[in-house]
């Protein structure tokens, strides 16, 4: 694995319907995630904080909040992105909210393309994040960014990362989804996104799931993990926006994080959503750190 990580603060909640996720990248900070990392031995270069638009806070336009600034931030997300790919880095995107993944996974599939790689991303959320404007009840962009990667949404939006559209829906994977909306869980379907959603990881258990999500990897494929902090359950990371009951605990999500990191496959990732403002003592935060620990090597178990 790329032992040369860059984080990329995205202080943002344009996408969000409450703010507050525009102090994650700093929350992730004070929850010491560069020494965390440092001390697997890996060299963390922080690259400071993107600047965009300010959250103007207006209602939606056609189905869709803040569009214009969405885009900006977007644009220049996808570039810092692209451009630690091609510096042989590993970008981590400290958000923000989800709807940044829109112009951080189009920079790695643009990356992919370059560079002849397969692409798997793991989407790991409460939510499918797969709402069109004519779908979705809010208007808030954080709901679709699966969606315009996949090539549905403003021309905009779909086409930053240079082709439309970014992403093939079957080169995705969401674990621990929960709350679906429902002209969302009929587009889901017709696209054909893989889920593995809380019924089935209740079912089959986190080891099952992980291990169809990760199956068919190869050498040459890349995998960016998306993680959306509201994907665990509210009892152990309260600072999100959008929190549902029911998602993993600690010890499924430690076991998720683990398998992620014995496929030795990670070459991206964001963390999304954390909202200190919700949050008590920043120990969201410091949760997700524990968590990201694990996704480079930190392992509970006596393994070698
Ligand atoms: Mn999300």
């Amino acid at each position: 694995m790329n032992t040369k990580i860059s984080l990329i603060g995205v202080p943002t909640d344009i996408g969000a319907g409450m703010r507050g996720a525009s102090m994650g990248p700093e929350a992730l900070r004070v929850a010491n995630i560069i020494p965390t990392l440092e001390a697997h031995g890996l060299e963390v270069q922080d690259r400071g904080n993107l600047v965009g638009p300010a959250n103007p806070w207006l209602p939606p336009v056609d189905g869709y909040r803040h569009l214009n600034e969405v885009v900006a931030w977007n644009q220049s997300l996808h570039d810092a992105v692209y451009a630690e790919l091609q510096l042989g880095r590993m970008p981590i995107v400290l958000g923000g909210d989800h709807c940044l993944g829109i112009g951080s996974i189009s920079a790695v599939a643009r990356h992919c393309r370059d560079t002849g790689k397969k692409l798997r991303v793991l989407w790991l959320d409460a939510h499918a994040d797969f709402n069109t404007n004519s779908l979705t009840p809010s208007g808030n962009i954080h709901g679709m960014p699966v969606a315009c990667l996949c090539g549905f949404g403003p021309q905009a939006l779909i086409e930053i990362g240079g082709k439309v559209p970014a992403i093939q829906a079957k080169w995705v994977r969401q674990i621990g989804i929960r709350s679906v909306d429902q002209g969302e869980k009929r587009f889901v379907h017709e696209q054909g996104l893989e889920v593995f959603d809380m019924r089935y990881i209740d079912e089959m258990g986190m080891r099952a799931a992980m291990e169809l999500a990760l199956a068919l990897m190869d050498a040459n494929t890349h995998l960016h993990v998306s993680f959306d902090v509201d994907f665990l359950d509210p009892d152990i990371a309260p600072g999100v926006g959008t929190t549902v009951r029911g998602g993993p605990n600690y010890r499924e999500a430690q076991l998720c994080m683990e398998m992620i990191a014995d496929t030795g496959r990670m070459a991206s990732m964001d963390v999304m959503e954390l909202n200190p403002a919700l949050d008590e003592r920043n120990r969201t935060a410091e949760v997700a750190v524990d968590l990201i620990e694990s996704l480079f090597g930190k392992s509970t178990l006596m393994r070698k």
